[in-house]
């Protein structure tokens, strides 16, 4: 059981800790991102690193000190340290004229032939999937917004499947939306997206993804399918709280599921998960891996304030969302 893809010799890493039974296992000198990162930004989470020369880059989710969530760049040599640039990207349309978003949140990075592709959450009329583009981290090209509002958790796959790119994404209102599941969308050209299914619903004999769920992580192929890493949110007095999951979609039909955890992988435990602007949140948007190692990074943002990053060994996770997986009735239904 392993990862298909390409080796990564250095990506953060540490060995599970000696009497740990999780597959899940958090870097020790969590949160890597704290408060005020930079001058102008309070908080940078929910964000998204990728591989990048000989380090790493990312575009990060940084609510400003006006309280409003814009994207900016950063850099690191080893995923760990990173220096976030002060000043938001900046994006032109097609056409270069300035093609800026009001706001802009939770992005997903992936590459696809030498281009790297960007979907965040953007304002629509309210809360909707932005998409954009860059080869560089230098220059962003903004392009059409994929879907019409309302929606969060855009999720490109990181190779086209049927000829077709595929994205995941969250049906949702614009407020604290209290319902999602997970669907999927297809297009022969990132313009035109149709042949829409659900993939995953909310619910299931526990708790934890009661509420609703939505896609994390950019999808890492494996020689037993789609490994997605998604968040389970649940409803309490005091809130909602978002836990990490993991679902296996078959490799060439992902808007099927061959298996899902039943019980969460990661929920907020730690003070920095428990504790900050928004409480109980661990919000998984990016993995770093190596195919040779079947190391995983999880880049998560905790308690909407921080960058946290977790790890696991794909042979050990895989077997285990294997034996400990329940569908949820209508995941394996034929939805359209
Ligand atoms: C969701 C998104 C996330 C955030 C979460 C918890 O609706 O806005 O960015 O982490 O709520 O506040």
């Amino acid at each position: 059981m392993g990862i298909i893809g390409k080796p990564l010799k250095v990506m953060p890493w540490q060995d599970k800790p000696a009497g740990y039974d999780g597959v899940i296992w958090r870097h020790n000198n969590n949160p890597i991102i704290d408060w005020n990162p930079t001058k102008r930004t309070a908080r940078v989470f929910n964000s998204a690193v990728v591989p990048f020369d000989d380090g790493f880059i990312g575009v990060f989710r940084a609510d400003h000190k006006d309280g409003k969530a814009r994207l900016h760049v950063g850099s690191s040599q080893d995923g760990l340290t990173w220096n976030i640039l002060d000043e938001e990207i900046q994006w032109k349309d097609e056409q270069g004229n300035p093609y800026q978003p009001y706001y802009a949140y939770d992005p997903r990075v992936v590459l696809f032939d030498g281009t790297y592709y960007i979907v965040w959450c953007s304002d629509f009329g309210g809360a909707s999937l932005g998409f954009g583009k860059t080869k560089d981290f230098k220059e962003f090209i903004r392009l059409e917004n994929p879907f019409i509002p309302f929606n969060r958790n855009g999720v490109l796959f990181p190779r086209k499947i049927h000829g077709n790119y595929v994205m995941l994404s969250r049906p949702s209102d614009s407020g604290h939306t209290p319902f999602g599941d997970v669907f999927l969308s297809e297009s022969p050209d990132l313009v035109y997206w149709g042949k829409h299914r659900r993939v995953m619903k909310s619910g299931g004999s526990g708790w934890w993804q009661s509420t609703k769920i939505g896609a994390g992580a950019v999808p890492i192929e494996t020689t037993d399918g789609w490994l997605l890493f998604y968040h389970g949110v649940t409803t309490t007095c005091n809130g909602l709280v978002y836990s990490m999951g993991a679902a296996i979609l078959d490799i060439n039909q992902p808007s099927k599921v061959l298996y899902r955890t039943r019980e969460y992988l990661l929920t907020p435990e730690k003070p920095y998960e428990t504790t900050g602007f928004v409480p109980n949140v661990a919000f998984p948007c990016a993995t770093l891996y190596d195919a040779e190692t079947g190391r995983i990074a999880i880049y998560y943002g905790a308690a909407d304030t921080y960058v946290a990053v977790a790890y696991a060994q794909v042979d050990e996770l895989l077997s285990y969302i294997k034996n400990n997986s329940e569908l949820v009735a209508g995941d394996e239904e034929d939805y359209r």
